[in-house]
């Protein structure tokens, strides 16, 4: 069993596709284990996004993470990361295959919706970062039990 982080980034939120993140996740038979809306401070972006520093690009990307609120989320699952990975289509959308997020939804490399930790190490990293321990509540599949006569 994998965790990895996953954020419907700003743009997803303005344009109303947190939804259609969550459902791809979970039609995928990933389980969300930890969800919060929030704002991604300066100094989280920073950390999060410390592998870029230096790249030509980082000023944009840390405005744009830090534009409006996020939706983060902690998913669980056999080989989690690679399967959001999978789910998420290339960086930029223009690589993108159909039927994946960037495929489907986005046309530009900054706001390409959807972040997910590359790798199990940045996952552990990504999920402390974001959440705390008592934010992520593990459940059993037994709600069939509950059908109340
Ligand atoms: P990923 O989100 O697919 O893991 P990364 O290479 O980790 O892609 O880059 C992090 C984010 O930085 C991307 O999702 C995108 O929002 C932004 N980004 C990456 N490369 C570029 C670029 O060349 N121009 C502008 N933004 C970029
Ligand atoms: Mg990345």
């Amino acid at each position: 069993m994998q965790r990895t982080l996953v954020l419907a980034k700003p743009d997803a939120v303005q344009r109303g596709l947190i939804g259609e993140l969550v459902s791809r996740i979970e039609r995928r038979g990933l389980r969300i284990v930890g969800i919060k809306m929030m704002r991604v401070s300066e100094d989280l972006g920073r950390r999060h996004y410390a592998a870029h520093v230096d790249k030509p690009f980082f000023p944009g990307l840390l405005k744009f993470i830090t534009s409006g609120p996020i939706v983060a989320m902690v998913v669980e699952g056999p080989n989690a990361v690679e399967l959001v990975r999978n789910l998420m289509g290339a960086t930029n959308p223009k690589n993108a295959a159909p039927g994946t997020v960037r495929g489907d939804l986005a046309v530009s490399v900054g706001p390409n919706l959807i972040h997910g930790s590359d790798s199990p190490e940045s996952a552990e990293r990504e999920v402390a970062l974001f959440f705390a321990k008592s934010e992520i509540l593990d459940y059993p599949r037994d709600i069939d039990r509950w059908v109340i006569e």
